[in-house]
């Protein structure tokens, strides 16, 4: 169950202004001319009471509405190198943001759902009561701009148009953030109004850095009002933190699509990508993988890029998926991205003519960017992330300091990628037909399969396993990683699983336009097929082979192996592949070691998700019978052929 509208609005009970002419006054009284004429413009009253509101609590010296036109960018790429929170690079349109130290990532343990009483928040979050975060808000935020210029600017994450974008406004007095909400998201000043009448609802994000001092990020705080669509965001800096218009929203879209879209529609952390197949034919492609497993090279990987991070997908009217990209731009993680395996990216960030933020990266004397797996010859000092650097530095637990944070980012536009889609402002979005789950899982699943059925794929999704990454403040180990969207949904596991199933064996799906649902792994080691080495079995440019593979499949134009957990590729069909696709040869030991089934860590790892998923309330029957099944099957395989069973055994 999602709450709507209950309880108080925080920032309205805060700002205390709950009448529209009042909200006006205010504007009036605190805005000059010009910034009053635009904000003029804007007729929602709710819109005005929201933003009227975040100025009576956040008390800024000066309002800025930010009308995405180029002077006001402008203004706003002055205004962050002013306050010191950018700096040029000598490249033209470069510069360089750092993050604090100890916020180089998303900070969990500091970040929480507003609850109303006895409402059920994700067994997966922090959830703090309204009345204890209206308190906590009204402490730390009241004031928290004096002294600063708050930017108010109007977003649309989607195509202005599309069936499931959603309205947004970003208010914040970090111009950082308001610099990287203008390349993330579409700039909608002028189809805001129209869009929130169409839609009939928006999100709000309120955020301010405050003092940025390193004593204040215990306070650092990371709300979301379910209840009322609204963020907040204190005493923080790193976008994951603070632009909430990625993942604060993010969660709200997932809130809408499981309580109000009939099952018709889902928000997902997956990129959309589009395949070229024999003849030019187009297959799109979607995909999850957790936050830093690498969804934008696979996004890359492709020859038509929509995404690499979001996707809200629809069946529509013809009974076709259609997915379209909440934004516009990349937050990417710039870690062992490289001309060979990210030539796209790469042109943008080593050549002229792109803007690009840099965050958390080593800046060299020459102001040149470096970062930690970039395949080129490393700098002896500069500074980064956590200061002044040079080579064989070590932090006090005597660890090598790396050259750049393992979570440090590229901010830019997707439009100057060569390969970004003509497609990826369609508010009709593209037609998807491939679904793919991954993880960063080095010993258990094999490179690519494909659910038996939309239940089976939905079970993939479920079953997501994966490493931690630096992209959450203090995480460590092997965890499980439901769709790898977890940490974005809101509510209960049950209702947003409950979906996934409703979703995909939708009868509205039409029969041509059925999708393949899909795991992939590129992350399995040598040493744990029987090798000594930690190397991963693979190449990062395989990546295209495997996607190649399931075009064919989603095409019926290749044939499989059926197994327990799904159908995998032949050993003929990818040889031709890889050599048609990137040149290369496919050794059948290779094969052998990346498709043979290690039963003994498929069933242990289907015995952690039942465990796990044993203890969540409410959850479909259905994820355990295809569980069970899976179970049984690859029991009966392993007595016939023992542990390790090969490609060539299987679907006999
Ligand atoms: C991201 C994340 O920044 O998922 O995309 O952390
Ligand atoms: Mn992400």
């Amino acid at each position: 169950m999602l709450e709507r509208e209950k309880g108080t609005d925080i920032v309205i009970e805060i700002g205390g202004i709950t009448i529209y002419a009042a909200a006006m006054q205010l504007l009036e009284n605190k805005l000059d001319k010009e910034n009053f004429s635009r904000i003029q413009k804007i007729t929602s009253p709710e819109v005005i009471l929201k933003i009227a509101n975040a100025i009576a609590m956040c008390q800024p010296d000066t309002v800025f509405i930010n009308t995405g036109s180029e002077a006001d960018k402008q203004y706003i790429r002055d205004l962050a190198l002013k306050n010191r929170e950018e700096e040029k690079l000598p490249m033209q349109g470069h510069t360089i943001h750092y993050d604090l130290k100890d916020e180089q990532g998303r900070i969990i343990d500091r970040t929480f759902y507003i609850a109303n009483e006895g409402e059920t928040v994700s067994s997966l979050a922090n959830k703090m009561l309204r009345a204890d975060a209206l308190a906590d808000i009204r402490g730390k935020m009241t004031g928290i701009m004096r002294g600063k210029t708050m930017v108010v600017g109007c977003y649309m994450r989607g195509p202005v148009g599309a069936p499931v974008s959603n309205p947004a406004l970003e208010i914040t007095s970090s111009a950082y953030v308001s610099h990287s909400a203008e390349i993330l998201y579409r700039n909608a000043y002028s189809n805001f109004d129209a869009e929130v009448k169409r839609l009939g609802h928006f999100f709000t994000n309120i955020h301010s850095e405050g003092l940025n001092r390193p004593e204040d990020l215990p306070n650092a705080r990371v709300f979301m009002d379910r209840s009322f669509r609204t963020t907040y965001s204190m005493y923080c800096t790193y976008a994951g933190n603070t632009l909430l218009l990625k993942k604060g929203n993010h969660r709200f879209a997932v809130d809408k699509a499981v309580y109000e879209g009939k099952a018709n529609e889902l928000a997902e952390h997956m990129f959309i990508t589009g395949i070229e197949g024999p003849g030019g034919r187009i297959t799109w492609v979607t995909g999850a993988a957790p936050s830093g497993c690498g969804k934008t090279t696979t996004a890359m990987a492709g020859d038509h890029f929509v995404g690499d991070d979001l996707a809200q997908l629809w069946i529509d009217e013809q009974g076709i998926i259609r997915s379209v990209n909440p934004e516009c731009g990349i937050f990417g993680i710039v870690q062992d991205v490289n001309w060979e395996g990210d030539p796209h990216l790469m042109t943008l960030l080593r050549k002229p003519g792109t803007e690009v933020i840099w965050s958390n990266v080593l800046i060299d004397e020459n102001g040149i960017p470096h970062w930690t797996g970039n395949g080129e010859e490393p700098p002896l000092k500069g500074k980064n992330f956590q200061g002044k650097w040079e080579k064989g530095m070590t932090d006090k637990n005597g660890k090598p300091v790396p050259i750049s944070h393992p979570n440090a980012r590229c901010t830019l536009a997707s439009k100057a990628l060569a390969n970004y889609s003509d497609r990826a402002e369609d508010p009709k979005g593209v037609e998807t037909r491939i679904i793919t789950y991954s993880g960063r899982d080095s010993d258990t699943m094999p490179p690519v399969w494909v659910g038996k059925t939309s239940d089976h794929g939905v079970v993939i999704g479920a079953c997501i396993v994966s490493a931690a990454t630096a992209t959450e403040v203090g995480a460590k180990g092997v965890k499980r990683a439901p769709w790898a969207n977890a940490p974005f949904i809101p509510g209960a596991l049950g209702d947003y699983m409950d979906v996934q199933f409703k979703f995909f064996a939708s009868k509205k799906i039409a029969q041509a336009y059925q999708p393949i649902l899909c795991g992939l792994n590129y992350f399995l080691t040598d040493e744990a097929r029987g090798g000594t080495s930690k190397k991963l079995l693979g190449e990062k440019r395989d990546v295209k082979v495997w996607l190649a593979w399931l075009e064919r499949r989603a095409n019926k134009e290749v044939d499989a192996i059926e197994t327990p957990i799904g159908y995998i590729p032949k050993y003929e069909d990818l040889k031709n592949l890889f050599k048609i696709i990137i040149s290369k040869e496919y050794p059948k030991g290779l094969y052998e070691k990346q498709f043979s089934l290690y039963t003994d860590n498929i069933i242990a790892r289907i015995d952690l998700q039942k465990a796990a998923y044993g203890k969540e309330p409410n959850l479909p029957a259905r994820l355990f019978e295809i569980l069970d099944e899976q179970r049984a099957g690859l029991t009966a395989l392993k007595e016939k052929y023992g542990p390790i069973v090969k490609p060539g055994e299987m679907g006999k």
